[in-house]
């Protein structure tokens, strides 16, 4: 069982343009829980609360960053989002991976019935994620993420140009801060959805990540919405990654017979390309975040070389995935 805590980290930041999209955002949720998990490790890691948060009474109306699905030992997600709106098309669909991650970073205003809040920030808006993702591990409040503080993973999603940022800028950014302490850093799972950047032919994974599990197209189906963006259709560079991160380089055109659960029903991998792929990898993202595995070998396509891929089952008759709460956040 997890539950969303509302510790308050205020947003010293002025109101940012996502704001503006909050009437449709989800509403501060209590009782999600996950009824499977992918191993033991998973498991172990919801179980025990972290110390107590702060009373819900006294959060500030203004913007402010709450942090959602705590847990122990310390766990932090932070999401960006790619283009258009943050309750819409591929985005929505990557809200409700985000909404369920562990230790999630959320922006909310408002209180009470009238609380509005986002799992997932905007790419112009991330560096206001990332200064919520380091208040929040600031512990003891020097101001700093260092020995005073316990040790907290991080995990980053991101969809599109939220996924590059992810992949990319964020790391980067946090190897750098001089708020963050050596080896605090380091970003431990990695989930990015077709990860796009304008010219872009390759995606250098910082050494900073330990473990990236990339999904992208090669192929691009007839009536997949990047075609109308500028430059489309959009494919993702290829990853890159140096001796000190796993990658997990997937390809969902390697199968377009294959058929891959998503939120709005099978889909096979022929259709499957730049818009809708994060309504597909919603359905196994967690398996990377929260089990730090694969998704089982049916729900997986192939990797980019063209070998198969995923997790094999334990057991004949093990659950063909995680059983997700339903999802509840409009
Ligand atoms: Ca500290």
């Amino acid at each position: 069982m997890r539950r969303i805590s509302p510790v308050i980290v205020p947003l010293l930041l002025a109101v940012s343009a996502c704001s503006s999209a909050s009437k449709q955002g989800e509403q501060a949720q209590d009782g999600q829980a996950h009824s499977g998990s992918p191993d033991q490790a998973a498991e172990q890691a919801q179980v025990q609360p972290e110390p107590k948060p702060a009373p819900a009474a006294e959060a500030p109306a203004g913007p402010r960053v709450e942090i959602g699905n705590r847990g122990e030992p310390c766990q932090r997600t932070l999401c960006i989002a790619g283009p258009g709106p943050l309750d819409q098309g591929a985005n929505r669909d990557l809200r409700e991976l985000c909404h369920q991650s562990p230790g999630v970073v959320r922006r909310c205003e408002g209180q009470g019935d009238e609380q509005v809040c986002f799992s997932l920030w905007s790419g112009q808006d991330w560096r206001e994620g990332m200064d919520g993702l380091i208040t929040s591990m600031d512990q003891d409040g020097d101001g700093k993420v260092g020995e005073g503080d316990p040790a907290c993973s991080i995990y980053a999603v991101g969809w599109s140009t939220g996924a590059t940022l992810a992949g990319d800028a964020l790391p980067k950014a946090l190897a750098d801060d001089p708020r963050v302490g050596e080896g605090r850093g380091e970003i431990e799972r990695m989930v990015l959805i077709a990860p796009y950047a304008p010219g872009q032919d390759t995606l250098e994974i910082p050494g900073s990540v330990r473990n990236a599990w990339i999904y992208r197209n090669t192929k691009s189906p007839e009536g997949d919405c990047s075609r109308a963006f500028e430059g489309g259709p959009w494919f993702s560079p290829k990853p890159v990654c140096g001796e000190g991160t796993q990658c997990w380089d997937y390809d969902y055109s390697y199968e377009p017979q294959l058929a891959f659960l998503s939120r709005q029903g099978a889909r096979s991998g022929a259709v499957i390309g730049h818009c809708n792929m994060a309504s597909v990898v919603a359905k196994i993202g967690l398996f990377n975040l929260i089990g730090g595995q694969e998704a089982w070998a049916d729900q997986t396509p192939r990797f980019s070389d063209g070998t198969p891929s995923g997790a094999e089952r334990r057991h004949p008759d093990e659950p063909p995935g995680l059983r997700l709460p339903p999802p509840n956040m409009d």
